[in-house]
């Protein structure tokens, strides 16, 4: 089986394609990634060799490119990952946004249909449904999403649904609830956290902290993919939460306790525009399927933490901008 994954040299991706390495000896991959400021070399540096591992470097809303990609390559799957992520940057540069996560997507649909494949899977998020005070989201409510990020996201996931309804493209799509684990680029809640607080540096909390959210390991999301990948109905959405709902204050006291830091390292600052106040995930449509989220949350976050710990040298050169120089040089043929 040969699996086009699209963004896999970014935290969810990288991830993705370590699991299905591990856990299929059969399978190959295509990691299609453009390497932008949140991607890395390094995520994936552990497999470069592998015989059933190819990358190939460039953009998805690149039409030729993409095309050349499905013609020589005739992937069975294609998981697309790639997408601006961090809402934060999409309230700066919003049409960034659009144009990565609603063009490429399109771009990405509208050649598999072309050249057909035996599944297109792409990976949306629990931010498409907006904000909820009470309860959880269902796969069929309606989208109410908020921040630009949040849109484009939706538009992505709205096309991917209309290729299946219109044209019979086999389409799966997976809605996760917040991630968090190793390689995660140190702009996202946790992995900031983690990283300010180990460089002796205090951690900044929107407004009161208050907001909710429900985290999720990675692994249980690459495994929650995979679930879909494999006995997923096309057609269909499934929502994948870890069932970890804290606020980010309390987040933010499991980290410091966690790095023996006490509440003085918290900043409060700001509140960001639009802060989506609560999200939550019904998750009993792929639970049917028989995945379950096997991490627990506080061993999850102790994992996190120590892996960037015993992984300073992969943040320092990201958060100092010495990554961006490595990468440079060292892929200056690509
Ligand atoms: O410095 C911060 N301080 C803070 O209080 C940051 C970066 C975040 N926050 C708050 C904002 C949110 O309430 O923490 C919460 C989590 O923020 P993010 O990590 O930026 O995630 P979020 O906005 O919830 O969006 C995430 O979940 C859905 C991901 O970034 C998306 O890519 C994913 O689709």
């Amino acid at each position: 089986m040969k699996l086009l994954i699209t963004g896999g040299a970014g935290f969810i991706g990288s991830n993705f394609i370590r699991y299905i390495l591990n856990k299929y000896s059969d399978y190959w991959i295509i990691n299609f990634d453009i390497v932008s400021y949140c991607a890395n070399f390094e995520n994936l540096k552990d497999i470069e060799k592998n015989p059933r591992y190819k990358f190939i470097k460039g953009d998805i809303c690149d039409e030729k490119l993409v095309n050349k990609i499905f013609q020589k390559e005739k992937p069975d799957f294609v998981v697309n990952f790639a997408a601006e992520s961090h809402v934060d940057r999409s309230i700066l540069e919003p049409k960034k946004f659009t144009r990565t996560n609603i063009l490429g997507t399109h771009t990405l649909l509208e050649t598999a249909r072309k050249y057909g494949v035996k599944k297109f899977e792409h990976i949306s998020t629990d931010e498409v449904y907006g904000t909820i005070k009470k309860e959880e989201f269902k796969e069929t409510d309606v989208l109410l999403p908020n921040s630009p990020y949040a849109v484009s996201k939706a538009g992505a996931d709205l096309l991917a649904r209309a290729y299946y309804k219109t044209f019979g493209l086999p389409v799966l799509i997976t809605r996760s609830s917040n991630n968090f684990g190793p390689y995660q680029f140190p702009e996202k809640l946790i992995s900031l956290f983690i990283t300010n607080l180990l460089e002796n540096k205090k951690v900044p909390l929107y407004g009161k902290g208050l907001n909710i959210r429900d985290w999720i390991y990675v692994l249980d999301n690459c495994s929650g993919i995979d679930t879909v990948l494999h006995k997923g109905e096309i057609g269909e959405i499934y929502n994948i939460g870890g069932g970890n709902e804290f606020t980010n204050l309390e987040i933010a006291k499991f980290i410091l306790k966690e790095l023996s830091k006490d509440e003085s390292f918290i900043e409060y600052i700001k509140d960001r525009p639009g802060h989506d106040f609560r999200y939550a995930l019904d998750t009993r449509k792929i639970k049917k399927l028989g995945w379950k989220p096997e991490h627990k949350f506080g061993e999850a976050i102790r994992k996190t933490a120590k892996w960037y710990k015993e992984n300073a040298s992969w943040w320092e050169k990201i958060k100092s901008g010495e990554y961006l120089k490595y990468y440079k040089k060292q892929y200056k043929n690509l």
